[in-house]
């Protein structure tokens, strides 16, 4: 039996699901609780090894962004600055591309009342989104430093995701080419999504998130062809100078649930492929 066999029985027989090789891995789960989702989320973080916290350069291993320890400053109603975990708090992500940045633990109340216990954290209190546009891009750097570099493997959460493809992560290499797009999958209303990919091997110097159809604002509204989304964890490997970058152990790679999510998985792998 091949390995493309052996993976396929192993979906037929216990509902998971893992893509594995040089192409990389794809970790997506949706359901209506964190617990739902708990699991993959794990798979993701083993995958890329320890939590290195904040600061410091390691040559392996994970950062977080779960927004929960941002302070009250920097929280809905006011802005989050945009390199907040490069500065404030180092872990090598900035942000770009949008008007601006809110991390708040009212679901965004202060943008529309109407947002209101619209949205569930997987991390509490505090869940986060760009404001003014539908996307906006992340970029990396070796932490608490300006010096730009690059990443193997990204992934995120999103909550309320009602319509399929509303919101994508989409990856570039360090000449920011097009390295695809990849649907998160629909959780329904109040529900919680993940999304992980990794790309052994190759370098992201930019994710971009789009986000929803439509973007914050006093008169969007779910409904009628829009949805609101917003996101909390983002999990990625250790930001470092590119000359010396890790590759995942393909042995590391974990199983994933969640078949609706699939779908939205192959589909993007698909058109990374063609
Ligand atoms: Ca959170
Ligand atoms: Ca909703
Ligand atoms: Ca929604």
């Amino acid at each position: 039996m091949t390995k493309r066999q052996m993976r396929l029985v192993a979906v037929l027989a216990g509902g998971f699901w893992a893509m594995e090789g040089a192409q990389g891995a794809v970790f997506s789960a949706t359901g209506a609780n964190a617990a739902a989702i708990q699991g993959t989320v794990n798979n993701f973080r083993a995958a890329l090894g320890a939590n290195n916290g904040v600061g410091g350069t390691f040559a392996s291993g994970r950062r977080e962004i779960n927004w929960d320890g941002v302070p009250a400053g920097f929280t809905d109603p006011s802005l989050l600055p945009a390199n907040f975990f490069n500065s404030n708090s180092p872990r090598g992500m900035e942000l770009t591309g949008a008007s601006g940045f809110m991390v708040s633990s009212t679901d965004f109340s202060s943008i529309n009342p109407a947002y209101a216990g619209q949205f569930q954290e997987f991390s509490s209190p505090k869940l986060f989104t760009g404001i003014g546009n539908r996307s906006y891009d992340l970029t990396f750097f070796i932490p608490g430093t300006a010096i730009q570099t690059t990443i193997t493997s990204f992934g995120a959460v999103f909550t309320d995701i009602e319509i399929t493809n509303s919101t994508i992560l989409q990856f570039f290499d360090e000449n920011l080419n097009n390295m695809g797009q990849f649907g998160v999958p629909v959780s329904g209303d109040g529900g919680l999504s993940f999304l992980g990919l990794t790309f052994p091997g190759q370098t992201i110097k930019m994710v971009r998130i789009f986000q929803g159809t439509h973007a914050l604002s006093g008169s969007n509204v779910d409904g009628s062809g829009v949805d609101i989304v917003v996101a909390d964890d983002f999990i990625f490997d250790e930001p470092f100078n590119p000359n010396a970058e890790s590759v995942p152990e393909p042995s590391t790679l974990g199983l994933l649930g969640a078949g609706a999510a699939v779908i939205a998985g192959l589909n993007g792998w698909r058109g990374r492929r063609s």
